[in-house]
């Protein structure tokens, strides 16, 4: 089964300002190793483009790069795996394109879309929102983390939860059985006092992430 590290950073370019390449820099800086390539605003051929500069930095790095959607991105870039949601292609479709070795999420915002993932080869099954999120548009109801407690109780497949997380509500869901927070917006915070220079703290916001997760692992386990 895969090991997943406990935080999933996920790139947005409008909430930060930045390129990908300048975000995954700075994940990658402040300690993340696994981030997805997000954006549903670039055409294919950017998408490439950002992907294969991005994994050139995410290799060097001893890190996973995953690509949100687009399974002909990530096959082409040789991306480490593809993130779908409920309206994209099917697990098993992407399976047969990206072969055994790819690693497959999938976004799930149910019990019964959970359990249905449960039935495809998805290397690991997303759950959210958790929290309220302004970053989706049209977001699924919330969930909660009663989804997590019910879905860990069907699974050992690594459980990814999403939606309105930040490092503070990090351990409650660990403690409800995630394997793995996901985060947007928490990872851009811009400063309350700014300047044409100034960037969000993406490299802090993940070390908070990592700190927060670390030690709430280390309480589950003891
Ligand atoms: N899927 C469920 S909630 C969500 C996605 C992609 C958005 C999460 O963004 P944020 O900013 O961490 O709430
Ligand atoms: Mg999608």
């Amino acid at each position: 089964m895969l090991q997943l590290p406990k935080f999933y950073a996920i790139t947005d370019c409008q909430l930060s300002n930045c390129t990908h390449e300048e975000i995954v820099t700075m994940l990658l800086a402040g300690g993340a190793r696994l981030i997805q390539l997000r954006d549903k605003d670039m055409s294919a051929r950017e998408l490439l483009d950002s992907a294969r500069a991005c994994l050139k930095l995410t290799r060097a790095a001893g890190a996973t790069l995953m690509i949100n959607d687009r399974v002909d991105v990530a096959l082409t870039a040789e991306a480490d795996g593809v993130h779908l949601g409920q309206e994209d292609m099917s697990v098993e479709d992407a399976r047969e394109i990206l072969g055994e070795e790819k690693i497959i999420g999938v976004s799930t915002h149910s019990l019964d879309q959970f359990r249905a993932a449960l039935e495809t080869s998805a290397n690991y099954i997303a759950i959210g929102p958790i929290y309220q999120t302004k970053t989706k548009e049209n977001p699924d109801p919330v969930v909660g983390l009663e989804l997590i407690r019910e879905a860990r109780k069907l699974t050992d497949r690594p459980l990814v939860a999403i939606g309105g997380i930040n490092h503070e509500r990090a351990p409650e869901v660990i403690a409800a059985g995630a394997d793995c927070v996901a985060a947007i917006s928490a990872l851009y915070p811009w400063p309350e006092k700014m300047d044409l220079m100034s960037k969000p703290d993406v490299a802090g916001s993940a070390r908070k992430f990592l700190e927060s997760v670390g030690e709430a692992v280390m309480r589950k386990n003891s």
